[in-house]
Formats: C-alpha cells, sequence, structure tokens
C-alpha cells in the first residue's frame, strides 16, 4: 500500500469536539494541503509564506474567508511528509474555540477543494503509509475510549507497539521453525530425531505464548468495558451508605428510616482500575406504598441486569426472613456477600450462620459508615470481576477482539501441526506453519483485506 499516498486526495476535518473551549482544531491532510491553505491565510508577518515554511513550524496569522476578511486568528502548525500523524503533509489550524469560527474555518479549508474527512481517515491514511501497524491504530480509539487509568494504561503499552513485539518474537520463532521443514526438503537424510524435538518445542513454547496473550485479551476486556454492580439488601442495611463510601462523596441521601432510597442510583466509578458502573437500589420488600413498589420492581430489573451483586446484611438485625428473601432471589448471580455494620457492639450474625444459609459465598465484614472492610471489598470485586482470569504471569496488554481471533485461528493451525507431527514428512507441516503466520500478520496488518481495515476504523470519530 505504501507508495499510494500521492493519490490520496486532500481531506479536513474538525478534531476537537463540538462546543465551547480554549480553541478548536482543524486537521487538514494531503499532498495539496500546505499550498491550499496558504491561500486562505493573511501571517501576521509580511513575507511569510507557509508553503515555503520547514516541518514542525508555527505561525501566526489570520484566516480570511472568501471576501477576502479576516475570519479568525489563527496559529497554523505545519507538519511535512513523511513525519506527520498520517505520514502525509498535514497542517493544523488552531482557531477559537467556539462552534462557529471552527465551523467557519472549515467551510473557508473546504471551499479550496479540500474534501471532509471520513471518520478515523487521518488514522487509516496513517496505517496504510506505514506509520501506525494494525494493533497500533486500533490502540488509537482505545486511548481515547478509555474509562479508567488502567485501560489507558494498556492501550498506550499497545500504541506503543507494546503487541506487535510479541506478535513479531512469535512470527520469528514460527519462520525459523518454517526454515527447518525446509531445509529437511533439501537434505531429507539429515533430518533426525533432533528437529522433530526442536520444532515441537517452538511450537509448544508458541503456544503459551499465544495463550497468555488470549488471557490477557480477555483480562483487557474488562478493564476497557468495565462491569455493573448493584449494591441490594433490606431496607436500612446501609446500601446507601456504602455507595456514598466507595465513591468517597455524599452522593446518596442516608437516613434511618427505611425506604429511604426509592430509585435506582447509577454513579461510574474506578475500582482497582475497573471502571464500575456501581448501582444503588430501593430496599427489596413487600410494601403498600406505589411510589415504593415501583422501585423495588426496578431494583429487581437491575439486580437480574448487573453483573456482580453485592448483598448486604445487618448486623445489628441478624439474618432475618426478609434477607433469606432476597437471597432466594439472587443466589444464582455473582454474588459477594457484605456484613455490615462491624462497628456495632453487638452483633448479631456469625460465622456459622452465614456458612450454613449462604454456602460458598464470600463474605466481607465491614462497616460502610466508618469506612472499615472497603478495601476488602474492593479486592473481592477486582478478583470477582476477572473471574479466574487473574494468573502472576499475566501480560499487562491489551488485545482486541479482532485480534483474539486472529491469535485462536493461529493457535489451531499450531495444534494441527503438533498432532501430526510424528505421522506426517516434516515437509507437510509448512501449509500450517504457514497458516499459522497469516493468522499472526493480520494482527499487525499485513495482507488486511478492504473491509477488514474498514471495520477496524468504524468506531472512529471525525477528525482522527
Ligand atoms: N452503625 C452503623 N450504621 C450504619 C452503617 N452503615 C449504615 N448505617 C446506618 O444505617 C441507616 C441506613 O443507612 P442507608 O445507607 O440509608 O441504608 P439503605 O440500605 O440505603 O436503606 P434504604 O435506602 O432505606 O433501603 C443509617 O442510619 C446509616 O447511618 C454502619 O456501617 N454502621
Ligand atoms: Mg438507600
Amino acid at each position: 500500500m505504501q507508495g499510494l499516498d500521492m493519490f490520496y486526495d486532500d481531506i479536513a476535518a474538525i478534531s476537537t469536539p463540538p462546543g465551547e473551549g480554549g480553541i478548536a482544531i482543524i486537521r487538514l491532510s494531503g499532498g495539496q494541503v500546505i499550498e491550499k491553505a496558504s491561500k486562505i491565510f493573511r501571517p501576521y508577518q509580511d513575507g511569510v509564506d507557509i508553503s515555503k515554511k520547514a516541518g514542525y513550524s508555527l505561525t501566526l496569522g489570520w484566516i480570511k474567508d472568501e471576501t477576502g476578511e479576516d475570519l479568525d486568528e489563527v496559529l497554523i502548525a505545519l507538519m511535512r511528509a513523511p513525519r506527520s500523524y498520517t505520514g502525509e503533509d498535514t497542517l493544523e489550524i488552531h482557531c477559537h474555540g467556539g462552534v462557529l469560527p471552527a465551523r467557519r474555518c472549515l467551510e473557508t479549508v473546504l471551499r479550496q477543494g479540500i474534501r471532509i474527512a471520513e471518520p478515523g481517515e487521518f488514522t487509516r491514511r496513517a496505517f496504510l503509509n506505514g506509520r501506525l501497524d494494525a494493533s497500533q491504530a486500533e490502540a488509537v480509539i482505545e486511548v481515547i475510549r478509555a474509562k479508567s487509568e488502567k485501560s489507558m494504561k494498556l492501550a498506550v503499552k499497545q500504541l506503543s507497539g507494546h503487541n506487535s513485539e510479541y506478535i513479531h518474537t512469535l512470527e520469528d520463532r514460527l519462520l525459523e521453525l518454517n526454515a527447518m521443514v525446509e531445509a529437511s526438503l533439501d537434505f531429507p537424510d539429515e533430518v533426525g530425531e533432533l528437529e522433530y524435538k526442536k520444532a515441537e518445542a517452538t511450537i509448544l513454547e508458541s503456544l503459551a505464548v499465544i495463550e497468555r496473550l488470549i488471557r490477557a485479551g480477555k483480562r483487557a476486556d474488562i478493564y476497557r468495558k468495565g462491569i455493573a454492580a448493584a449494591i441490594c439488601g433490606k431496607p436500612n442495611v446501609g446500601k446507601s451508605s456504602l455507595l456514598n463510601v466507595l465513591l468517597k462523596k455524599e452522593r446518596a441521601i442516608v437516613t434511618s428510616i427505611p425506604g429511604t432510597t426509592r430509585d435506582v442510583i447509577e454513579e461510574q466509578l474506578s475500582i482497582k482500575g475497573i471502571p464500575v458502573r456501581l448501582i444503588d437500589t430501593a430496599g427489596i420488600r413487600a410494601t403498600e406504598d406505589i411510589v415504593e413498589k415501583i422501585g423495588v420492581e426496578r431494583s429487581r430489573e437491575v439486580i437480574r441486569e448487573a453483573d456482580l451483586v453485592i448483598f448486604l446484611l445487618d448486623l445489628g438485625t441478624g439474618i432475618t426472613a426478609e434477607d433469606l428473601a432476597i437471597y432466594k432471589e439472587i443466589k444464582h448471580r455473582n454474588l459477594i456477600i457484605l456484613a455490615n455494620k462491624e462497628d456495632l457492639e453487638k452483633k448479631h450474625i456469625t460465622e456459622d450462620e452465614l456458612g450454613h444459609y449462604f454456602p460458598g459465598v464470600r463474605v466481607v465484614w465491614a462497616s460502610a459508615r466508618e469506612d472499615k472492610g472497603i478495601e476488602e471489598l474492593e479486592d473481592r470485586v477486582e478478583e470477582m470481576a476477572l473471574g479466574g482470569e487473574l494468573h502472576s504471569d499475566d501480560l499487562e496488554i491489551m488485545v482486541n477482539l479482532r485480534q483474539r481471533e486472529a491469535l485462536i485461528r493461529a493457535r489451531e493451525h499450531l495444534e494441527d501441526v503438533l498432532q501430526v507431527m510424528q505421522a506426517v514428512p516434516l515437509d507437510c507441516l509448512g501449509v500450517d506453519i504457514w497458516g499459522a503466520l497469516e493468522a499472526l500478520g493480520e494482527i499487525t496488518g499485513k495482507n488486511l483485506k478492504e473491509e477488514v481495515i474498514d471495520r477496524m476504523f468504524t468506531d472512529f470519530c471525525i477528525g482522527k
């Protein structure tokens, strides 16, 4: 694909989000954009011509509208091919950050025979021009969309080429194996036991790496998408208090009157780097109050849809029939029990009772009011969210669905090689080794089909 860049037309888009801000940026990319922009730009300093300026330069001046009148005062940042985001000549117009200045500047730019960019088109060009590989290009949107520090960190690693390094190492290994296989074609008599052993070891090692990458992908998904956790329990157990202490702010009303929360309250927060949609619900009980009744119904719905349920018990009241009725509804869910109000002097629940009524459920002893045991709860939430995907040798990288599918195909090919290895001549293994290599190549973007490339950029915003 490289070398085609001269055939790409000139594109432009507003790269900053709509609305008011300090500045707005209109980004232009393509072979003629500097020339074209120079026609609508009046520099502050006489004699300055941006089309003559070097890359990485800034020029202050004015954008002129179609009548030649000054439209807005702007700063122009110039990046010349190939040292730009897209790999082409790129120019950014930094105008005042309002809806109108940005839109009017863009209109003026478009009048120069530059077309509006499609979503993700700048990054697509960066990929097609070899500035970023496929995995890195996909990381761009992950960085933009990151919902927690952790997912951002993972995305930045992907952007810096971390995933690709693993893939290249795997590719090197398999190419070496393939060379060995090919050598066996040329010198069949010299291929002995040793080669089989060596080939087998290489494949097993490669499979182990692929396995770890697939696992990392599953984990990363949780960091990327997050989970929904519902707090449930009978009235007055301290659900809203728990929401507040986890959020570290007084979000929900807390009173000693049972039935205080009547609606579902939702807040987004990050627990151990996992984006969590935390939902406080109305205390579940039979009630004649119409408003509360609707609230209870809504709570049930939310609890059904949550990935994780935090079930609160009150150490002050002991385990009641109400608790057991709620437990019956939720016992098949991903459950953590929080035995709340541990600060109370007199506790009416024992470990034995917990084991008896709620066998096999993890229990955290805590005080939402005094912020005790909350950290342990956070650890449990992390554990449950990652659902056994936690291993000490886990890779700290993000692997998206497209990449994971390619890894699974590579794994299948290598498993085939392993299976028939002893039965067929070494040279017959080449097909599957190449199959695995092709699948791995898709991750970094070698030989990607047009529609796959299209799909990669469907989530992007305009201007990126
Ligand atoms: N001693 C003690 N009291 C607590 C604790 N957590 C909550 N409470 C008290 O229990 C009462 C009810 O707390 P809420 O957080 O409103 O309980 P809730 O489960 O949201 O109640 P509803 O919204 O009515 O279902 C309040 O008086 C809280 O101060 C705790 O850890 N220890
Ligand atoms: Mg409440």
